[in-house]
């Protein structure tokens, strides 16, 4: 099983500051993590990250066809982006919505996701974990799909 992880703006600065919300690892941290996870579950998975909102529309809509599916934290994106979700649901691959932070406790303005309707699950508030959890879940929802 083939999964892209996509992750958003400013999750490359990780451990650089706010380690009281994100922790205190890097960006670099996290990609070896999921290829960890990635390995322990078998999965054949690519991590790609960046800071602009059609550059992720870009990777979702070429994902198609050459991954079974999406892993993806949209990070600030998650409160705005139509044009992720639109992506999303364009592809039609099963996606899973994951968050370090807990979004459903923090301020008003990242409680809400606009992202999640694109997808078939969502993980939050698991630090680096929610990554395995949401790789976890979507191999689940493929072994009983494909
Ligand atoms: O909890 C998450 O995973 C978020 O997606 C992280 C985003 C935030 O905008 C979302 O609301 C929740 C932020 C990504 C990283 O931002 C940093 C800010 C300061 C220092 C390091 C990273």
């Amino acid at each position: 099983m083939k999964v892209l992880v996509i992750n958003g703006p400013n999750l490359n600065m990780l451990g650089v500051r706010e380690p009281e919300i994100y922790g205190s690892r890097t960006y670099a941290d996290l990609e070896a993590k999921i290829m960890e996870d990635a390995r322990n579950l078998q999965l054949q998975v690519k991590v790609k990250q960046s800071n602009f909102e059609g550059e992720i529309v870009t990777m979702i809509q070429k994902a198609y066809g050459k991954y079974d599916g999406i892993v993806i934290n949209p990070a600030a994106y998650t409160h705005t982006s139509i044009a992720v979700l639109d992506a999303l649901k364009a592809v039609g691959l099963p996606a899973v919505e994951v968050h370090l932070s807990d979004i459903e406790q923090r301020e008003d303005f990242r409680k809400h996701s606009v992202t999640v309707a694109g997808c078939i699950a969502q993980v939050t508030g698991l630090g680096f974990e929610s990554y395995r959890e949401g790789l976890n879940k979507l191999k689940e929802y493929l072994e009983t799909t494909i």
